[in-house]
């Protein structure tokens, strides 16, 4: 492994264990995870592995392949500028529970795919130093930890759900999750036996307002519950009767969030009962709350989801938190070149970048390689 072999040219010994954590698509549940509601994230084979040996001081010396010739010496947490924030956030929640640590990183989400790398990230470390110091957390404590090093040490205020795919998923299944109990089920999804492929739409664009915008509708939401008298926005009940107490922007917010909650019922209900054909329209009709009601989509995802079903998904959304990355779509084994060449046809008639298309399976949660 191409990680240890970089771990041991730098400090010198083997790590002492190796774990690796994926990356995921979520198949639906968008912008509901911090309105305590429901999500179905699976993993992708893209992930983080992370090499780790823990030291008696509380120094972190730490690379990364994808930073090639640079090994970071940190004596104190605050000192980490860039994607080590990710890794020493980490440090940093687990406190006097660990040490410092030598640490190498090897990563092959596609970047900018908005493929949820920096979860995978924390949690290939968190789950490595759990392991070293037999800390007996479990994959949920794990993935909070790590969406706390997000929230207060990176500063993005993120939901659970990426971390929580990142610990929690299984090969073959999507995570059927409730961010509000916390409780989980792994719901089987098996497209092959039904001709059926998951193309991820990479448009490689990423906007630059993504994470203001994305905390924005995180306060309208809050603002939205706190007006309609509930803790969250998971909790309304009569749709009807909350929109008429909402105006503007936290109406549309909404309206969103409580439908897309019951689309995700909908969907793991269709998954649950072997239609997964179906599932197609209520992927179609996600997108379009999160282009018309939740406004996070972009030109690029629009124009991807529109094409991909032109061309012969069965449906196509965008996944993830918008303002560019990817698109998933549905699509029958053998309209996959149609549905590739009338998206880039599209890409290309609009003056934008070609995509790039990766095929999703779903992959094993973090795991230990070595
Ligand atoms: C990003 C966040 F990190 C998640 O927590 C989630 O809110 C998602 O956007 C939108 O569903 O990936």
């Amino acid at each position: 492994m191409r990680v240890v072999e970089a771990f041991r040219a730098a400090f010198g010994a083997s790590p002492e264990a190796v774990w690796r954590a994926p990356g995921r698509v979520n198949l639906i549940g968008e912008h509901t995870d911090y309105n305590d509601g429901f999500v179905l994230p699976f993993a992708v084979p893209w992930g983080v592995t992370a090499a780790v040996t823990p030291r008696a001081d509380r120094t972190i010396r730490l690379l990364s392949l994808q930073s090639p010739g640079e090994t970071l010496t940190l004596a104190g947490h605050d000192e980490a500028r860039g994607w080590a924030r990710y890794v020493v956030g980490v440090f940093e929640m687990l406190g006097d529970r660990v040490a410092g640590a030598d640490v190498a990183i090897d990563g092959d989400v596609p970047a900018g795919a908005g493929l949820s790398s920096s979860a995978a990230l924390e949690v290939s470390v968190a789950s490595a130093l759990n392991d070293l110091h037999d800390l007996g957390m479990t994959p949920m404590e794990l993935a909070l930890l790590s969406q706390k090093a997000e929230n207060d040490f990176v500063g993005m205020p993120c939901g659970i759900m990426d971390q929580a795919a990142s610990a929690l998923c299984e090969e073959g299944h999507a995570l059927f999750l409730d961010c509000r109990s916390l409780g989980s089920r792994n719901i089987p999804l098996d497209l092959a036996s039904h001709g059926l492929s998951m193309l991820i739409i990479d448009t490689q664009v990423h906007h630059e307002h993504a994470n203001g915008e994305y905390a924005k509708r995180r306060a309208e939401c809050e603002s939205a519950a706190r007006k309609l008298g509930v803790p969250a926005l998971r909790d309304v009940t009569d749709l009807a009767a909350a929109l008429e107490q909402l105006q503007g922007d936290e109406r549309k917010r909404t309206m969103h969030v409580v439908t897309e909650n019951h689309r995700v019922e909908a969907l793991v209900g269709l998954l649950r009962a072997g239609a997964v054909t179906e599932i197609g329209a209520l992927m179609n009709a996600s997108h379009l709350s999160l282009r018309d009601q939740y406004e996070v989509t972009s030109p690029e995802l629009d124009v991807a989801v529109e094409a991909a079903v032109k061309g012969g998904a069965r449906g196509a959304r965008m996944t993830g938190g918008g303002f560019g990355g990817s698109a998933i779509a549905l699509v029958p084994v053998e309209r996959l070149p149609e549905v590739e060449k009338t998206v880039s046809d599209a890409f290309a008639e609009h003056g934008f970048q070609a995509p790039r298309f990766l095929p999703a399976t779903a992959a094993p949660g973090a795991h230990r390689l070595a």
